[in-house]
């Protein structure tokens, strides 16, 4: 797989804006792999590809995860958790992403999900603390990823759930799992 033909594939999947924040997530990704000493081009393959399927169709969508036989509880919850479980799926198949860490890495940036690895704890944390990201709370999750990933995905994991919360939301029982690991970790 060529670098070059991933960005402009993943471009055309995209919108203008999404496509900025898709390069901030992997500029960001990058420069956190190179601190905690992770391979930095396997977090930036997946940052290119994390948000590919972010504006395919809702029926699109859903046949994946069918035919794929991804957990079915995703189509009673929100359909924004979809692109991710469905985005490792064709990175395996379109782009022959045989990287299993790279892999879940896409599928869990979103939810996140217990015992997460460095890779996949970089690519959730890229995503949600990349420069254009505009959340309360983000400078604070900023700050804790400077020096310790897992205090910084806990706290965006708390910050997520009770966003969630605050809007009537549910809230996906991965991501209420994630926390609590991540609290344990910690400890
Ligand atoms: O695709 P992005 O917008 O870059 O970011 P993302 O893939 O992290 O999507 C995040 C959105 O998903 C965010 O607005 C919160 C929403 N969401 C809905 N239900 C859940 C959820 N996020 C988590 N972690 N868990 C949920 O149950
Ligand atoms: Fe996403
Ligand atoms: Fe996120
Ligand atoms: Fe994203």
């Amino acid at each position: 797989m060529n670098r070059d033909e991933l960005l402009q594939a993943t471009k055309k999947q995209l919108t203008p804006a999404r496509w900025e924040h898709t390069l901030r997530v992997a500029d960001t990704a990058v420069r956190l792999a190179k601190r905690v000493k992770i391979d930095p081009d396997r977090a930036e393959i997946a940052a290119i590809l994390h948000d590919y399927c972010k504006f395919w169709p809702d029926n699109e969508l859903i046949s994946w995860i069918k035919t794929c036989h991804l957990p079915p509880d995703l189509l009673s919850y929100n359909k924004e958790l979809w692109h991710a479980p469905v985005g490792a799926e064709v990175a395996r198949k379109e782009w022959d992403i045989e990287d299993e860490d790279i892999l879940n890495a896409i599928r869990y940036h979103t939810t996140g999900r217990p015992r997460m690895s460095e890779l996949e704890k970089i690519i959730f944390l890229a995503d949600y603390i990349e420069p254009g990201r505009r959340f309360p709370g983000v400078d604070r999750v900023r700050e804790l990823a400077e020096s310790d990933l897992d205090q910084a995905v806990l706290q965006a994991l708390n910050n997520t759930i009770i966003f969630l919360i605050e809007r009537g939301q549910k809230v996906y029982p991965l991501t209420l799992l994630a926390r609590n690991d991540m609290l344990d970790q910690v400890k």
